[in-house]
């Protein structure tokens, strides 16, 4: 068995969840936050016996954009007009981390 961790952009995740529940597949969705943009996104937990891992993350593919955000770096005291400016940074459409699970309980 494994568990799929994938962290993808909030304006993703319902239509993310919608395709893998339609394909009676088990997931968990956290509130999450990304530490660079410091802007929200979605954590699904999903964890599948091993047959199922390419169909999933088949599904996260074709369900995750890649977009555009936005950052502003600061150069130091975190004022108004201390010449810092936004930088385009692209994001997504999806960061998946596949684990092997040692022992799966469900009581
Ligand atoms: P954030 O940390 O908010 O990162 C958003 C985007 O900013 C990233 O998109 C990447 O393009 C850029 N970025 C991140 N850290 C950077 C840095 N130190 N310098 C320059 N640019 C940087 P993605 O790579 O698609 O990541 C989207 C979100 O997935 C991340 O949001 C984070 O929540 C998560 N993530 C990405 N890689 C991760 C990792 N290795 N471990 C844990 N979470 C990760």
């Amino acid at each position: 068995m494994k568990l799929i961790i994938a962290v993808v952009q909030d304006r993703d995740s319902n239509r993310l969840s919608q395709a893998l529940v339609w394909e009676h597949i088990p997931v968990t969705k956290l509130a999450s936050t990304g530490g660079f943009l410091r802007a929200g996104n979605t954590t699904f937990l999903i964890g599948v016996d091993d047959d199922r891992v390419e169909k999933v993350l088949e599904i996260i593919r074709k369900n995750s954009q890649v977009r555009k955000g936005w950052m502003t770096p600061h150069m130091g005291g975190g004022n108004e007009g201390d010449g810092s400016y936004p930088v385009e940074v692209q994001v997504g459409g999806a960061t998946v981390f596949v684990l092997s699970v040692e022992r799966f309980e469900h009581f």
